[in-house]
């Protein structure tokens, strides 16, 4: 048993180690609320944002409407990635969707009350 909590202890340490390695290597995270109304949404925000420069990593919270993302701040900037989101079709913060992005959305990514359809019931 003592031989099992050490081994607990070790993997604890390389994982506190890591995520503080993390950020000494020149790695900063930001939190941005974006307009994602479903999971595709959240595929084409993510995958937005692997193709941009600076960006390590995104994960979009549906429930919550925020991307966290994990970026070089020497290559990018919050305010590149808001402007990245904002092509792909969606508001960044206090950033609105570029139109003609927003336009091509599938009709379940854009926001209820711009749908040519009313699909809130699934019913059809
Ligand atoms: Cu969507």
């Amino acid at each position: 048993m003592k031989r099992f909590a050490k081994i607990t202890i070790a993997v604890l340490a390389v994982v506190l180690s890591g995520s503080l390695s993390a950020q000494e290597s020149g790695k900063a995270g930001v939190d941005i609320k974006v307009s994602s109304q479903c999971s595709m949404c959240k595929e084409t925000i993510e995958r937005t944002l692997a193709f941009e420069k600076g960006v390590l990593s995104s994960s979009l919270d549906l429930e919550t409407h925020t991307v966290k993302v994990v970026y070089r701040p020497g290559r990018t900037s919050p305010d590149k990635i808001r402007k990245a989101i904002s092509k792909a079709g969606y508001d960044a913060d206090e950033l609105a969707a570029d139109h003609k992005a927003y336009k091509k959305l599938p009709d379940c990514c854009k926001k209820p009350e711009d749908r040519e359809f009313d699909h809130s019931g699934h019913d059809h």
